[in-house]
């Protein structure tokens, strides 16, 4: 059985390993606090126990109830913290070396997706720009695509399910976030942020390419781009 969509990431796999974790920490953590509100409501029952007693938590046999339940948090989270360290570093933090630099902008309601353009150089004068609903975004396999996230007018949240990766794409300021495929295919491209009328309809395709085919791709963008004589 599959829980998740199918991954084809590469850092895929350490993502849902950390999904899992949190996970568990967070069903114990539910289970116990279910446990404390639910057993006391039978177990003091009015009629077997009577009325029950005001207090105001502050002597020191009340006030473990907190501090235990604070440091045993605590804990989990530094759990969690120390597992996820390797992998966001990884991901957010350490550079890596491009072989494809594009630019992903949202706006009300498309992903625009922008291609260097013959020069191999991001915005140059000429920069290839896809402004259509349900476009493609064509990316070769086994390649760092590494991209500027930016948005044209409210927030959006580049979601990329088959990679495990989601941005929030933030009017005035440029993230910079890179995946790399490792299955060709067409996957879904959605925006996960609710940003006005027609959001739902916000919806493109990542196209994962052999390196051959995403070439010819490429090629025949350059020709509908090329000026007209
Ligand atoms: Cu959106």
């Amino acid at each position: 059985m599959r829980i998740f969509p199918e991954n084809i990431s590469t850092y895929g796999q350490e993502i849902d390993n950390l999904f899992w974790l949190i996970f568990v920490f967070a069903f114990i953590a539910f289970v116990i606090s279910l446990f404390v509100l639910i057993y006391p409501l039978f177990k003091y029952h009015y009629k077997k126990s009577g009325k029950a007693q005001y207090i105001t938590g502050e002597k020191k046999t009340h006030f473990k109830w907190i501090v235990i339940a604070l440091v045993v948090l605590a804990c989990s989270d530094f759990v969690i913290m120390f597992a996820e360290h390797g992998t966001w570093a990884k991901i957010e933090q350490e550079p890596v070396t491009a072989d494809l630099q594009i630019a992903v902008t949202g706006r009300q309601w498309n992903w625009i997706f922008t291609y260097p353009g013959k020069d191999g150089k991001l915005y140059t004068a000429d920069d290839i720009m896809i402004d259509d609903q349900n476009s493609e975004l064509h990316v070769p396999v086994n390649k760092n695509i590494v991209f500027d996230l930016k948005s044209r007018d409210v927030v959006h949240s580049f979601f990329l399910k088959n990679v495990r990766l989601k941005q929030d794409a933030i009017p005035g300021r440029t993230m910079k976030r890179w995946f790399n495929c490792n299955k060709e295919g067409r996957y879904e491209i959605a925006c996960s942020e609710i940003c006005g009328m027609l959001h739902s309809q916000m919806r493109n395709w990542l196209v994962v390419d052999s390196q051959e085919n995403f070439d010819k791709y490429m090629k025949t963008l350059y020709e509908k781009n090329s000026p007209k004589k």
